[in-house]
């Protein structure tokens, strides 16, 4: 692939022998994407490695707190898959309530080594431009299926990455779509099955690559490029790489200045996001949504959904409103007041709500224990718990908690925050809030409540 002849030939690896005897198909070198026409000297496999080395990290902590974060969707517990596939089995152990800002901490790692990713990935995507045109397109099977990969490793990324932010940005817009044709096109199986999809790609582009990397670093050195100004920035022989140029121009910054402006881009990413995962700083999140005014005093903290968002009325939550308690063990359902509720031995506990976009926020909760509910309901050991809102309709009306998450001291069907009563849009009358769970369950206006168990 050295020099840049006028003409190609096409689909070399892949005639027969026959038809190698022919003359080859001339393939005119014209049009934007022919090689010649990539002209940065940047381009060359220590600068892809480079960018590679710090996006892998990334990569690799954003996909395990990703499927950890599954994992405590608890997907195949009762009502919480939002679909139903093969990855019910995969998550086999239940989520723990202890320490209580485990989601927090998987959350915030989630989002914030996704957000940080996101300046070297479209950096590296740059570096390796012009490989996405080559030619012949097709050389031989290894090459079919190395090429194949790419459009996982590619388009999954993009996907992977922009559906994130997407859903960081507005969320869980995507589940309101109901005037499209695709209705019920989930932000969480579209991700989710696009995140197996873009690593199975990565690791088999990894396993590809990393020969190549280490030949980089081994015939350039780890570091030595850095050391090379602007002025005696020299391009790669176009022999290196699909992605050298074969008609360089000069460059108009180094490689360690390319380098420095992407890790800047990340670092800013980074500092303008972090603050949403702590209460004291959050105003400096200019990257995350902002403002919103959540209300007064005690209640003014985030809110993801409110009241009028799904469709929750003060009606519907006013004196009329009774709590249901319901199981295997009781003939008719148990009917608590808010009074009635507030007459139960309460618990006061300091509990995170961490949203699955990586917000989070402590707050002192009041309410009585769910352990304590289930007894009423004439269950000593529950198992299960199915949650119902007031809520009329949406993926969030209901949500089922596991055996530990009910039992623990911990978790509560809040009636106050902070001192307070719950304002409506906080989930007024009464709320669950359970240590470490993720905040997409941890439901609003709650109307019933079903235990499984034994007596
Ligand atoms: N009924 C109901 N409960 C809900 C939601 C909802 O849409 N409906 N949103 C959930 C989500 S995604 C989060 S992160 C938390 C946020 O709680 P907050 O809005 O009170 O801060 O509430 C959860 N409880
Ligand atoms: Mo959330």
């Amino acid at each position: 692939m050295s020099g840049t002849p006028r003409f190609r030939r096409l689909g070399r690896a892949l005639r027969s022998e026959e038809d190698a005897r022919q003359p080859p198909i001339p393939v005119p070198d014209a049009g934007p994407f022919k090689r010649s026409s990539w002209r940065s000297p940047l381009r060359d496999l220590w600068t892809t490695s480079m960018l590679s080395s710090a996006l892998l990290p990334l990569i690799v902590i954003c996909a395990v707190t990703g499927f950890l974060s599954h994992a405590a969707y608890d997907p195949d517990l009762g009502v919480n898959g939002t679909f139903k596939g093969f990855e019910d089995e995969l998550y086999f152990f239940d989520w723990p309530t202890s320490p209580v800002w485990l989601y927090a901490v998987n959350q915030s790692l989630h989002v914030l080594s996704g957000l940080t990713a996101i300046p070297i990935l479209l950096a590296k995507l740059w570096a390796v431009l012009p490989k996405l045109w080559e030619r012949p397109v097709v050389r031989s099977i290894s090459h079919a299926i190395e090429r194949l990969s790419l459009v996982f490793l590619v388009g999954g990324a993009l996907f992977v990455f922009l559906s994130g932010v997407y859903n960081i940005q507005y969320w869980y817009a995507w589940l309101n779509w109901d005037w499209l044709p695709m209705s019920g096109f989930g932000f969480v199986p579209a991700h989710y099955y696009a995140a197996i999809l873009f690593i199975a790609a990565l690791a088999v582009h990894v396993l590809l690559k990393l020969p190549t990397m280490a030949e980089a670093f081994r015939e350039h050195g780890v570091l030595r490029p850095l050391r090379i100004s602007r002025k005696r920035t020299e391009s790669a022989s176009p022999d290196e790489t699909l992605a050298a140029p074969t008609d360089p121009q000069p460059a108009t910054i180094s490689r360690r200045g390319l380098l420095g402006v992407v890790g800047g881009a990340s670092l800013g990413v980074l500092a303008l996001s972090v603050g949403q995962s702590f209460d004291s700083i959050r105003s400096t999140a200019l990257l995350a949504p902002r403002g919103r005014t959540y209300g007064s005093g005690p209640n003014d903290f985030q809110i993801n959904a409110t009241a009028e968002r799904a469709k929750v009325t003060r009606e519907m939550a006013g004196s009329s409103w009774r709590l249901e308690l319901r199981s295997p063990n009781t003939a008719e359902p148990v009917k608590l007041s808010r009074d009635d509720l507030l007459g139960l031995p309460l618990s006061t506990q300091d509990l995170p709500i961490a949203c699955v976009e990586g917000w989070v926020t402590w707050q002192t909760w009041t309410g009585v224990p769910l352990r304590d509910l289930a007894r009423i309901a004439g269950i000593e050991r529950p198992e299960l718990l199915l949650v119902e809102s007031l809520q009329p309709a949406g993926a969030f009306r209901k949500t089922s908690l596991n055996g530990g998450q009910v039992r623990d001291p911990r978790s509560l069907l809040a009636l106050r925050v902070n001192g307070a009563d719950l304002s409506l849009d906080h989930g007024f009358p009464a709320r669950i809030i359970v240590p470490a769970l993720p905040g997409v369950h941890n439901t609003k206006w709650v109307s019933r409540m079903t235990f499984e168990g034994s007596a």
